[in-house]
């Protein structure tokens, strides 16, 4: 017998390739510069940075997730990491580890430039550039954290198993062993004085 057909037409999708949204989000999330208060490792300039801007969102997502929360059950979105820094530092996601350590997820970024920096529980990170067409698989034990490096948003698209779970705890408590940070020359990685 054939699944039901709205069943699996709630759970597809349209991406539009110019504005790079879904058509039909489970679930849509706006996370602004105040809401990154104890992530950027400058307060001073962050606090600078909400007067500037108003509260500039930093980033958005959207998401298609099955109700059923499984670890075999896949989820996919769409993050958009808009241009930034605040002080030096670059926007970029909150960052977490996945609850389940079995749950691997994959990035394929759509436009702009950035990266996703990645870090093992005992703080060793490295980070991946990315464009249009690069993907990036991640391992279920390595936080992971999307930085926009460039002057467009940084889009990219991810698949993940439902059940993963995010845990922010680590991150909001120390952030990643690595900055990514943007001068003149480019960006490049400094090291957290956190992880001292
Ligand atoms: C992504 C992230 C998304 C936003 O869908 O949730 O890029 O980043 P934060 O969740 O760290 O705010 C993912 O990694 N899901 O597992
Ligand atoms: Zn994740």
């Amino acid at each position: 017998m054939l699944p039901d057909r709205d069943m699996l037409s709630d759970l597809s999708t349209h991406l539009d390739l110019d504005r790079f949204t879904l058509r039909n989000p489970t679930r849509r999330r706006e996370v602004t510069l105040s809401s990154l208060r104890g992530y950027f490792s400058a307060p001073a300039a962050l606090e600078k940075a909400i007067s500037d801007t108003g509260d500039a969102v930093v980033y958005e997502v959207e998401v298609v997730e099955p109700k059923e929360q499984a670890p075999n059950i896949l989820a996919y979105g769409v993050t958009r990491v808009f241009p930034g820094r605040v002080g030096n530092e670059c926007y970029m996601t909150k960052g977490h580890f996945h609850a389940d350590p079995t749950c691997t997820e994959i990035y394929l970024a759509l436009a702009g430039r950035g990266g996703l920096l990645q870090m093992t529980r005992d703080g060793r990170s490295f980070f991946q550039e990315m464009r249009a067409g690069d993907a990036v698989y991640v391992r279920g034990d390595m936080a992971h954290r999307l930085v926009n490096t460039g002057d467009d948003a940084f889009v990219t698209w991810a698949v993940y198993p439902v059940g993963a779970g995010h845990d922010y705890s680590t991150i909001a408590e120390r952030g990643f062993s690595s900055l990514v940070v943007g001068d003149e020359s480019g960006a490049h990685l400094a090291p957290n004085p956190r992880w001292a």
